[in-house]
């Protein structure tokens, strides 16, 4: 195989970029609840975007806006609030035929969940919010209770708040999963010292109903649980060392290290999306990627994957030819080196985070890791 140009990776890089993005599908959620409830806190809390501020919004009935947040894995239904009496009745209506059109088409078309918001400090569930719970799950959506701004002391809620959550479980509805309310607080209350809690519980119940198909758009595009996203990289990293292996199955002679190039660059571009990083940061990572993998940043023209082997136990000695364990070897650590950078990157705030993917840090730190991983294994 003749050596792969820097421009060549890039492109490749970006193509598998938008592959493992797409494969993803998207997550759709609906929001409803009386305006104030909390709706976009709560939104914001478990996906760190205020996606009907940032996302496309399309009217789809009276009272439902959809909005695809721009990262393409995560929709949300939002209801303008007014989700009882008539207006209520019209969402109905619209989402029926929303769901029967549905119905026909892809996965990642569908509602895959419905959070049903009510304040705990109305202290009222009224008829028609009962009615339209009932509704909606008739459906067949997965409705989920959820109180919202709940006060909590000491790791003590509100027990006023357990009241009316009970009195809700009470009534029987047809809610998700096992008729369970769940009692959340999304933003600190400084004056009252209120901490944040629940927001896991909501996560994992929503978890608990979705299809199968919606989980991989659940855990890129939820910013609360990295333990999911860790488990879906890890996941990743194992299948791609598998590829790798089989590629070495057949001794590569040095020379030809390349041909391990375009099974590590699938694999970054999966762990990018897996970790639900921005796609309009492609091109960046792109070259990033492809500056470690052609070893633009080290030496000209050779590859890094080459000139790393003397990192990895047996890489050194392996003479004249890489074997299935040193090409898995050597496959791992560049898939735990980019997951330490992507872990970085979502560590940061969204404006550090952007400076940071279109920087040169990007290649010095994955470069850094990947001696460090190389070491490990
Ligand atoms: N302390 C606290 N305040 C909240 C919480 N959720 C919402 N708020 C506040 O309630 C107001 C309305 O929230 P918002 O999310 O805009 O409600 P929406 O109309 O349902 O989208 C805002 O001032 C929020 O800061 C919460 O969980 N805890
Ligand atoms: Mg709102």
């Amino acid at each position: 195989m003749p050596d792969l140009s820097r421009a060549q990776v890039e492109g490749l890089f970006e193509s598998r970029l938008a592959e493992a993005f797409a494969s993803l599908g998207c997550f759709n959620l609906a929001v409803f609840g009386k305006t104030g409830v909390g709706k976009s806190t709560l939104v914001n809390a478990i996906f760190g975007r205020d996606v009907a501020r940032t996302g496309v919004g399309s009217p789809v009935t009276k009272g439902l806006v959809y909005y695809r947040h721009p990262d393409g894995f995560l929709g949300l239904y939002d209801s303008e609030g007014f989700e009882t009496g008539t207006a209520g009745d019209a969402i109905v209506a619209g989402l029926r035929r929303l769901v029967a059109d549905h119905r026909a088409k892809a996965v990642d078309e569908q509602i895959h969940a419905a959070w049903y918001l009510v304040r705990w400090s109305d202290r009222r569930f009224e008829a028609g919010q009962e009615k339209f719970v009932r509704e909606l799950a008739e459906l067949g959506l997965p409705v989920i209770v959820v109180l919202t701004q709940v006060p909590s002391r000491d790791g003590e809620v509100h027990p006023e708040a357990r009241e009316f959550a009970h009195y809700i479980e009470g009534l029987d509805l047809p809610t998700s999963p096992r008729r369970r309310v769940v009692l959340t607080n999304a933003l600190e209350d400084q004056f009252s010292a209120s901490p944040v809690f629940g927001l896991q519980t909501l996560l994992d119940d929503t978890y608990d109903v979705i299809p199968a198909a919606a989980e991989a758009a659940l855990t890129a595009a939820q910013v609360l649980d990295l333990g999911r996203k860790k488990k879906a990289v890890a996941a990743i990293i194992n299948q791609s060392v598998v590829v790798a292996a089989g590629v070495g199955a057949t001794p590569i002679p040095f020379a030809d290290a390349a041909l391990l190039v375009p099974a590590q660059v699938t694999m970054i571009a999966r762990i990018t999306a897996a970790y639900g990083l921005p796609p309009s940061r492609s091109r960046a990572l792109a070259t990033a990627g492809s500056v470690v993998l052609t070893g633009g940043a080290t030496m000209a023209g050779r590859y890094a994957v080459t000139s790393l082997l003397k990192f990895v136990p047996g890489g050194a000695v392996a003479g004249s030819a890489i074997s299935a364990t040193v090409a898995g070897t050597l496959t791992k650590a560049v898939g735990h080196a980019w997951a330490r950078v992507c872990e970085y990157a979502l560590g940061l705030g969204d404006s550090e985070r952007s400076a940071f993917l279109e920087s040169p840090q990007v290649t010095e730190q994955f470069l850094g890791y990947l001696k460090q991983a190389g070491g490990k294994f």
